[in-house]
């Protein structure tokens, strides 16, 4: 019973936040001639509460002062998790509340200067933090791959002090509301486990890391500023249309200018107000990587605020990059630009030695160029959204992206609850609010892999759908099902169908001679009944690195490479027909729960974790370039072969 209280109290202290209403946009913090950043990377105070009921750091109220004041601290990098960086195997694993806390030196101006508004920005923390500046309350945010902020210029403004104190408490425990779910199962039979013994179980396949994995910074606005804005586009003969609305907190009285900028820095349309439609003549579109002699062509839509204030005028400035394109599905194609879109690409994770989830530029720009090297032209964001700077990496080298939720391993009864279905709309209503506005991203996904027979999903799905397509009827939506399970309870909602399977892995073991037939019978069920377009969103094999067999068996090399050969004898007949996409299960070898199943986790990548090919990346990149040849678009050719060569084949 004391074991039940215990995660009561660890779990009871998340509901606190439920029922949060979305306040505001969510720009990505960029310095401009009238915004300031600055980065709080590096090392923070860290420690986890061991406590039994995990709310000492509450009781004795850690926030008030220093962190070392309560306590011995350890030295926690950030952004990183905090469980692959110590040598202490039971931090590695902790359940509960861990804390965060720096200090950060402000310049002069952000403390004395009352037009200068002060913004803490909390890129992930994962799963649910309360933040403190200076021992004062000052946001609470659940769900942990979305940004939140709170405005603390009166905080930091209101004293002589030129730094401020800044705590953040996380707790990583999942419950059967939280995205993803999860559970505390206690193990209460004291012949087999210590008192107060509990776990965390989880329904998904990648390991729980928890802590500040993304940046954290500081930045500034004018007190009256850009809130948020939003662009659509769409394109009329060969002028493209740039739709934006913006919206401006701190005063109803201002004035706004809007330009837009070519890549050379040549204005080729304005506009004033805080809505409107911008005409650009001879439009050079957006294209995906090697759709096009020149993909990601983006604009810089440039933003200025002016306001007419006793002290005088203030302005605010802030740049958007814009990419013009459209997206359209049919019930066999996926449409961009008008133009028949094949997707070969990959599904990845945030995950990597050391860092666990945590944010880090030299591991992002290296699977950026391997994915130019693979000749892949999309991803899906598996299971949950990814750092804002991947995002603008896509938009930048073309790079097509599913954003799918964190809707993953939603199987119990208790996760289709009320609950459960408000706080996943809010997380839809966050990333939209995020990602909206790259055009890399072309599909929303809510969900994957959730258990369908239970009564109220159907009902849940309905309504997450509905409502993702109201807040942005710009893309389409799709929702990843599984062979596996036959579930279909989104099917009849969604624009694209999204179907993962593992044949010959998780059922006919070793049976490689099966794939074709059950693949095409998977394929033409669906299509059969829904004449949607289909995206063979994850298939693969684990492989261990160097482990050889020929021929081949289970984990070998070899046995990756084969199984992956008959997929692609079926896809090479569908993607004629209606299937539009193959995205690969994984690009690398991921950290997940341990189990009889996982050694050192999943082994599925055509990459090591530490990013070497296997056999099977070099057999995807044969295949993708030939993909691109046949599936690109050339203007002059006005249809395929496209004819691009690898620049890293010499
Ligand atoms: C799929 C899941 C994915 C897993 C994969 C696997 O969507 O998260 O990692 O199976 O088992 O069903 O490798």
């Amino acid at each position: 019973m004391a074991g039940r209280a215990v995660a009561g109290a660890v779990l009871g202290a998340l509901l606190w936040g439920c029922g949060l209403a979305l306040q505001g946009g969510m720009l990505y913090p960029r310095e401009s001639a009238s915004r300031e950043r600055k980065d709080l990377d590096g090392l923070w105070k860290f420690r986890a509460d061991f406590s039994e009921n995990r709310l000492r750091g509450f009781e004795q109220q850690w926030y008030r002062s220093p962190l070392r004041e309560s306590g011995p601290t350890l030295d926690m990098p950030v952004p990183s998790s905090f469980n692959d960086v110590g040598q202490d195997g039971q931090l590695r694993g902790f359940v509960g509340w861990v804390w965060y806390e720096r200090e950060a030196t402000l310049p002069q101006r952000w403390t004395q200067d009352l037009s200068t508004r002060v913004v803490l920005r909390i890129g992930s923390a994962h799963y649910y933090a309360i933040v403190w500046v200076n021992g004062v309350h000052v946001a609470e945010h659940e769900g942990g791959h979305l940004p939140f902020e709170a405005d603390i210029s009166k905080l930091v403004q209101s004293g002589p002090l030129s730094s401020c104190r800044i705590t953040i408490a996380i707790n990583n425990t999942l419950a059967p509301h939280t995205l993803p779910p999860g559970t505390i199962l206690y193990r209460t039979d004291t012949s087999m486990y210590p008192n107060r013994y509990f776990v965390q179980n989880t329904n998904f396949d990648f390991f729980n890391y928890a802590g500040l994995h993304r940046s954290v910074v500081l930045y500034t606005t004018p007190t009256t500023y850009i809130d948020d804005i939003d662009v659509t586009t769409s394109v009329d003969q060969n002028t493209g249309l740039v739709h934006y609305q913006i919206s401006i907190q701190g005063s109803e009285h201002f004035q706004l200018e809007v330009y837009l900028q070519d890549e050379e820095g040549n204005i080729v349309a304005r506009g004033t107000g805080a809505r409107g439609q911008l005409q650009v003549p001879n439009a050079h579109l957006w294209w995906p990587y090697l759709m096009h002699e020149h993909p990601a062509y983006l604009y810089s839509l440039e933003v200025r605020l002016t306001v007419q204030t006793a002290a005088g005028s203030m302005s605010d400035f802030y740049t958007l990059p814009v990419g013009i394109r459209t997206v359209a599905v049919t019930k066999n194609q996926f449409l961009i630009n008008g133009k028949p879109f094949y997707f070969h690409g990959v599904n990845k994770h945030e995950d990597s030695d050391i860092r666990g989830r945590g944010f880090d530029w030299p591991l992002l720009m290296k699977d950026f160029n391997l994915l130019l090297w693979l000749g892949a032209n999309a991803f899906r964001t598996s299971h949950y959204p990814y750092a804002e700077e991947v995002m603008q990496l896509c938009d930048q080298y073309g790079i097509v992206v599913i954003d799918e939720s964190p809707g993953v391993g939603i199987k119990l009864s208790q996760s289709y609850s009320n609950q459960s279905l408000q706080h996943h709309l809010e997380v839809m209503e966050e990333l939209v609010r995020r990602d909206k506005n790259h055009p890399a991203v072309v599909m929303w996904s809510v969900a994957n892999e959730p258990t369908s027979f239970l009564e109220p999903a159907g009902y849940y799905f309905k309504t997450l759908i509905a409502h993702t397509k109201a807040l942005d009827p710009s893309r389409p939506v799709t929702f990843v099902t599984n062979s596996k399970y036959d579930t279909d309870l989104g099917a009849p909602y969604v624009d694209v169908i999204c179907v993962n399977s593992y044949l010959s892995w998780y059922h006919d073991y070793g049976h490689l001679e099966v794939i074709q037939l059950q693949l095409a019978t998977q394929f033409e069920n669906w299509y059969r009944t829904y004449q949607k377009p289909i995206i063979q969103s994850e298939y693969g094999a684990d492989a261990i690195t160097g482990l050889h067999q020929d021929p081949p068996l289970m984990f070998s090399e070899e046995y990756q490479k084969s199984l992956l050969e008959r997929y692609h004898l079926v896809l090479d007949q569908k993607r004629k027909e209606y299937v539009v996409g193959e995205l690969i299960w994984n690009f690398a070898d991921f950290m997940t729960d341990q189990s009889p199943e996982r050694v050192i986790g999943n082994k599925k990548g055509i990459f090591t974790r530490q990013r070497q090919p296997k056999g099977a990346a070099f057999l995807l990149r044969e295949r993708y370039w030939k993909l691109a040849n046949e599936t690109g678009y050339h203007p002059a050719a006005e249809k395929p072969p496209y004819l691009v060569k690898s620049p890293f084949t010499w």
